[in-house]
């Protein structure tokens, strides 16, 4: 079998590349404003297709979203196999065929595409893919449909849904039938599998205070509505946030994003909240988490990724040592640059700790090497992983008492209360839940494992992005070549300074991070910073910026 050319240039002609753009596909696939995306929809689908056929038939994922990014944005990424992103090799395969400038270019990139990584045509190819609730994604959906006409593909519309849906989705139509069977392959087995894994972990528990649910306006609202009935009377969700049918309203002054960058309350759940209780923020697309609650002065404060990944850490290794199995199986964690400072001091004296740099993939692969991995960003995408030599132990382990099989009965039941492909809100919030409960913690308790550092995150416009260039999981600059002696040389003048700048993979804009032991000292610093990257790269002082965006 060839490639069909004809059907190729046919439907690619319905989809022409807007000019004078470059697409690049980031930590976060493409992502962009929705109205030139149409073209990279169709490219996709295309090379979706083909990567499934890369790997014998099996499914490729495609999600339509751009998660927390305003509503006007949208954007793509590909789910590999086992629901992992897309391995790095063809990220720069899906960039080429992005940009190639019209249909007979895009022609020559797939056929070269098809030459260099040695793809068989014959072989079947199978795609599902999902969009979340954004306006632009119906239009775009039927521009990926056509990518994947022009190769083939037997496909799969999962409809609307969470992006952590999506990824459960394709690994578990991988799986169907295999030893490694992941779950029943559609939402419906997914909220089952969750839902029955909640309940058996909490039987027996206290009765848990109700849980205050920001939706962002998005996607997780609909996941929502399908687990409440459910859970039953396990757990009662107050869903706040829930209207996907507003223009404009997701992602607009709540949800996870928001209350991680503005380190505030979103004002629709401030009626809501009273001091003590806990609510919880989903992103856009429900792969993020944010938890927070009223101290008794109604004082905002934020249990952030970072406190999750503590929280949920120290929990498992308690149940590894309790179930007999400590010599066996090794809990690891990792996180980022933008982990608080005092969060990788409090888990650094347990367990071992990594730094990656930024991106879901590279956290993903890093706790990939543990017995069973820990991994969040601060802004709350994360996840755990059981190594596939960790579940066949803990389905082998022989308890020698009782109360080593509790501990080994729940071990087996977070397995499936996680998911495991990718950071799932509704999914963490669940697990975040059962410790709590099994703790017998409110935020109070949760929130005292560590007092976070105060710290800044500002953003600098610059000219191009790419003359910064990082090394150390991206804690310190090598280009430009004298940026980080300045830095050094300022972070020193802070008690606990510490600071970092990196290009930012979604966005054209160069962050800056900065930490201290004082607000006012992280924000001095953070604003230090940043002049100096401006100073550096801006260009004309008249415009150098006194505040950020
Ligand atoms: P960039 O734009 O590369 O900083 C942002 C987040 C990442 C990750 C990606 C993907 C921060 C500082 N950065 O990346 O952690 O979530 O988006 O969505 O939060
Ligand atoms: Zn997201």
């Amino acid at each position: 079998m060839s490639l069909n050319v004809n059907e190729l240039r046919r439907l690619s002609d319905l989809h022409p590349k807007p000019r004078a753009i470059q697409f690049q596909y980031g930590t976060a696939g493409f992502r962009t404003v929705a109205s030139i995306l149409d073209s990279t929809l169709f490219r996709v689908g295309v090379l979706a297709a083909l990567r499934s056929k890369r790997l014998d038939g099996k499914t490729i994922g495609v999600m339509v979203t751009a998660s927390h990014n305003p509503e006007a944005d949208n954007g793509v990424k590909l789910v590999d196999p086992r629901g992992e992103m897309l391995e790095n090799a063809w990220e720069s395969h899906a960039t080429a065929l992005a940009n190639a400038p019209n249909t007979p270019a895009l022609i020559e990139a797939v056929e070269h595409l098809v030459k260099v990584a040695k793809i068989d045509l014959n072989k079947p190819s199978r795609v599902v893919y999902a969009r979340d609730t954004r306006p632009s994604g119906a239009s775009l959906v039927r521009a990926l449909e056509d990518g994947l006409k022009a190769i083939g593909a037997e496909t799969r519309d999962a409809g609307v849904t969470t992006t952590p849906v999506l990824h459960y989705l394709v690994r578990a139509i991988n799986t169907k039938g295999t030893k490694d069977e992941y779950g029943p392959d559609s939402e419906e087995g997914y909220v089952a599998k969750l839902t029955a894994a909640f309940k058996k972990l909490i039987a027996g528990k206290a009765a848990i205070p109700l849980l205050v649910v920001d939706c962002a306006n998005g996607v997780g609202a609909l996941a929502l509505q399908k687990f409440i009935p459910a859970l039953g009377n396990s757990i009662t969700l107050h869903s706040v946030n829930d209207d996907i049918s507003t223009a404009g309203a997701l992602n607009n002054a709540c949800g996870a994003d928001f209350v991680k960058t503005q380190q505030k309350l979103p004002a629709s759940l401030e009626s809501l909240l009273h001091p003590g209780q806990r609510g919880c923020s989903f992103d856009g697309d429900a792969d993020r988490l944010m938890y927070f609650y009223l101290d008794e002065r109604g004082r905002f404060r934020m249990l952030d990724g970072d406190k999750i990944a503590s929280l949920v850490a120290a929990f498992i290794v308690e149940l590894v040592k309790s179930a007999g199995l400590e010599d066996k199986i090794k809990v690891g964690v990792v996180q980022t640059a933008y982990a608080n400072g005092a969060s990788t001091k409090y888990l650094s004296e347990r367990l071992p700790v990594k730094c990656v740099p930024t991106g879901v993939k590279h956290l993903h692969h890093a706790a990939e090497h543990y017995d069973v991995g820990v991994y969040f960003e601060a802004n709350g995408h994360g996840t755990v992983l059981f190594s596939p030599e960790t579940q066949q132990a803990l389905r082998e382990h022989q308890p020698a008492i009782p109360a080593q099989l509790t501990a080994l009965t729940h071990l087996l039941n977070l397995n499936d209360l996680i998911n495991q492909t990718v950071g799932d809100a509704v999914s963490d919030m669940l697990l975040v839940e059962v410790v709590l409960a099994h703790k017998s913690y409110s935020g109070v308790e949760w929130d005292s494992l560590y007092v976070d550092l105060p710290n800044r995150l500002v953003k600098v416009k610059v000219a191009n992005r790419n003359v910064f260039k990082t090394e150390d999981a991206e804690r310190r600059l090598i280009s430009p070549p004298t940026l980080q002696a300045k830095i050094d040389e300022l972070v020193r003048k802070y008690e606990d300074g510490r600071s970092f700048v990196r290009p930012s993979g979604t966005e054209d804009v160069v962050r800056v991070y900065a930490e201290a032991r004082a607000k006012s000292q992280a924000d001095d610093l953070a604003f230090r910073v940043a002049g100096l990257v401006y100073d550096e790269v801006g260009g004309d002082p008249g415009l150098r910026p006194r505040e950020f965006l």
